[in-house]
């Protein structure tokens, strides 16, 4: 089709030339053809779109294909022009052209060579925010891309709480990405290709168009800042609250998800992956992650305040923290009720950030839930086994 509406508007205008030299009058002969030119232009719209919204046939293909792949219609239209003007004016075309043409086409395909190469994949160009936003997104293995990839891609384990923040914080904005799953168990982080994504060797990292960028925080500043539809309240413009929010996500990593993520790793994720685990690392990260609960109540959460530093809507230092706070779930109920059991503020806290959030947030939990309802079945069926071991003695 394409080809046919070049083809249609090279012959137009080698006529055009032609009709030039025995009827000088541009001004008519420019009216003629640009009114011609709209209405193949509309021509061309209804069969290839089944409607005129598109804009012009140019733009239609600017859309779909992109700037570099649009230029190769020139050429072909070069060689339009060169065949018309060989068959109607009967100009002779001399081999001087033809190599001028063959060099111009040439060019051209070691641009767009180039431009692969450059990318990666021709879909895959630009960041973000250039894309059209949808609310699909779609979930893939390492190595299993899906027929429609969105341009941002989430790289990441729901066993993480980082990675849990971004799947939340992307759902709940309607932003349109990639869920890439590496699983932390098979030990993919550590893989090479992983690690040309975070040479950190840790989940979550994003891939943006050509940007990759790895530390949940700065993920979760970059889409807030990025995407346009995210409301002001998860990342404030107003500098001052923002500041505040900044030193609270700066706190969290040294202090609260020292605290929580150490204690987990020694007193159940390490003995159930059969790593050595060590009782005075998870004390002093009981001690670290019970100081942290009490500073957050006493400094963020005064007062009946809804969400940290008394906001009435949740930012992205609520859904970190509270995320981090979560894992608490996998060491079983009356383990996490003597954690969590004296901070009623932490625990409605957790309600408000659960509610603002929902369904996305018992969703991307899904994976804890049924970890936890594992191990509880498990220390259970132990439990009763050592019951009956006791009763025969
Ligand atoms: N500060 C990082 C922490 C990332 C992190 O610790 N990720 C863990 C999973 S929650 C991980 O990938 N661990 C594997 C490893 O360190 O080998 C962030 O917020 O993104």
């Amino acid at each position: 089709m394409a080809l046919g509406l070049i083809s249609t508007v090279s012959c137009t205008t080698v006529l055009q030339a032609a009709t030039m030299v025995r009827f000088p009058a541009p001004i008519t002969l420019c009216t003629i053809t640009s009114f011609l030119g709209a209405v193949l232009t509309a021509v061309f719209q209804l069969l290839a779109q089944g409607s005129l919204a598109a804009g012009t046939g140019l733009a239609w293909a600017l859309k779909q294909k992109g700037p570099v792949v649009v230029s190769m219609f020139s050429p072909t239209q070069t060689v339009g022009f060169a065949v018309f003007s060989a068959i109607f004016p009967g100009r002779v075309v001399k081999p001087g052209s033809v190599v001028g043409m063959i060099l111009l086409f040439s060019g051209l395909y070691v641009v767009l060579w180039a431009k692969k190469n450059e990318t990666g994949s021709s879909n895959n160009s630009w960041p973000l925010y250039f894309s059209p936003q949808t609310n699909a997104s779609t979930t893939t293995t390492a190595g299993a891309p899906p027929a429609m990839q969105p341009l941002l891609k989430v790289y990441g384990d729901r066993r993480s709480q980082p990675t849990r923040a971004i799947i939340i914080f992307c759902r709940v904005n309607r932003i349109d990405f990639e869920e890439v799953t590496v699983d932390l168990f098979k030990r993919e982080h550590l893989s090479p290709e992983f690690k040309k994504i975070n040479p950190m060797g840790q989940v979550p990292a994003i891939v943006d168009g050509r940007f990759r960028l790895f530390e949940s925080h700065a993920i979760l500043r970059y889409l807030a800042t990025v995407f346009p539809g995210v409301a002001d309240h998860w990342y404030p413009a107003d500098l001052f609250t923002r500041a505040k929010l900044e030193a609270i996500l700066d706190w969290h990593h040294s202090n609260l998800r020292r605290g929580a993520a150490t204690f987990v790793l020694n007193t159940v994720l390490a003995p159930s992956l059969g790593l050595p685990s060590s009782p005075e690392a998870a004390k002093q990260a009981e001690k670290l992650l019970l100081r942290s609960l009490t500073m957050i109540e006493s400094m963020w959460l005064k007062g009946d305040a809804k969400f940290l530093l008394g906001n009435p809507q949740l930012s992205i230092a609520d859904l970190s923290l509270v995320c981090e706070i979560m894992q608490l779930e996998v060491l079983g109920e009356s383990e996490r009720d003597r954690i969590l059991g004296p901070h009623e503020k932490i625990r409605s806290w957790i309600q408000n950030v659960k509610k603002a959030t929902s369904p996305h947030f018992d969703e991307a939990h899904d994976l804890l839930f049924k970890v936890k309802a594992h191990r509880e079945a498990k220390l259970g069926s132990e439990l009763s086994k050592d019951l009956k071991t006791a009763s025969k003695l």
